[in-house]
């Protein structure tokens, strides 16, 4: 492992913020390049390369390929469904053209050896069964997100099949941590639920209970990236995205799961334009495939992750800690 050079685009968003952490203690500080829009003030960055860049500017990423020569890119940079479906044309420009770069390169300059980039639970819709959510089947996003990740999860396995590229791709469900804060997502409020009950004491959920959604904590999801991607080709059978599963749960669930820790926690509903999303998307997922071809298992559930998210968090509000 210690030949590669990773380049990470969206380092500073809510996976690549940890991943990049992950990669560094993995491959050494000066063998991951970080990258973003913007320089980041996060002391996690500081301990190596760091590249200020558009992923849309492809003069400027095959100017980074070539200075650093990375043999492997995970491509994070993204819009996420809420704040895709508010600027949908560039949501779509920015999902796919940034693939486009980052597979063209892996095909045409002889450098990058293997490109990791994320699908999601968006990828499916209302026609797709919502419980026990098959590898293969209907699948009919609504979104503008959803529908680019359905594109991108053909294009990664048309890159493979026709160049040979080594693509490797997971559908993420909502992606909860401490360490950094999501970017838009229809999952966020069960991120930020956390947050308020160890501040305000009470959670405005922009969805109704019952609404059913899978999860995964971040820890597992590290997990789950490091090992597809360091699995040996041969095991990669799907090369369109792999379903992925943690834990499945309402707003009501997550909420009963605080109370145990922190009493007089509660949450109010107002559901807004995102439950027409969750609506959409599956709410158990079928993750047989990635258990059976690469040994996927999680390690979370909804009571071991709220005792983690809460002792963590309680360091950021040590003045609310009870
Ligand atoms: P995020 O919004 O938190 O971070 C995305 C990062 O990309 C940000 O730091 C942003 O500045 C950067 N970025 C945006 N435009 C860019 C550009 N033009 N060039 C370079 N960087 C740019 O997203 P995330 O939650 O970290 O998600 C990462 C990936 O994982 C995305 O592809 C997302 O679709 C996928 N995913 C995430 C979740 C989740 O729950 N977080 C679930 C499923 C899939
Ligand atoms: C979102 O809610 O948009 C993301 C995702 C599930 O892709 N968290």
């Amino acid at each position: 492992m210690s030949n590669e050079t990773i380049l990470v685009i969206g380092s500073c968003g809510q996976l690549g913020t940890e991943l990049v952490e992950s990669l560094r203690g993995i491959y050494g500080d000066n063998n991951v390049i970080a990258s973003d829009l913007k320089a980041s003030d996060n002391p996690v960055f500081e301990a190596g390369p760091f590249e200020v860049m558009d992923i849309l500017d492809k003069a400027k990423f095959e100017e980074v390929v070539k200075k650093y020569k990375p043999t492997q890119v995970y491509h994070l940079a993204a819009l996420l469904s809420a704040t895709a479906e508010k600027m949908p044309e560039f949501a779509w420009k920015l999902n796919m053209d940034g693939l486009f770069h980052v597979l063209d390169a892996a095909r045409d300059m002889g450098i990058i050896k293997k490109v990791y980039w994320p699908s999601s639970i968006a990828a499916f819709g209302p026609n797709t069964p919502r419980i026990n959510t098959p590898q293969f089947g209907a699948m009919d996003p609504t979104t503008v997100y959803g529908i680019s990740k359905l594109a991108g999860e053909l294009y990664v396995q048309y890159y493979f099949n026709r160049w040979g590229v080594d693509t490797r791709s997971l559908r993420y469900p909502g992606l909860i941590g401490y360490k950094s804060a999501p970017g838009g997502g229809t999952t966020d409020y069960a991120v930020s639920i956390y947050h308020d009950a160890l501040t305000t004491r009470k959670h405005h959920c922009f969805l109704n209970p019952g609404t059913v959604l899978p999860m995964l904590y971040m820890p597992d999801a590290l997990k789950a990236t490091l090992d597809i991607m360091h699995a040996p080709a041969e095991n990669i059978k799907i090369r369109s995205s792999y379903n992925l599963a943690g834990m499945s749960f309402g707003p009501e669930e997550i909420t009963a799961a605080i109370q145990k820790y922190v009493p007089g926690f509660s949450t109010e509903y107002q559901a807004d334009y995102r439950q027409a999303i969750a609506d959409s998307w599956p709410a158990v997922i079928d993750d047989s495939r990635a258990r059976q071809d690469w040994g996927w298992k999680p390690d979370f559930d909804l009571d071991k992750m709220t005792v983690d998210m809460l002792e963590n968090l309680k360091k950021q509000y040590p003045q609310n800690s009870m």
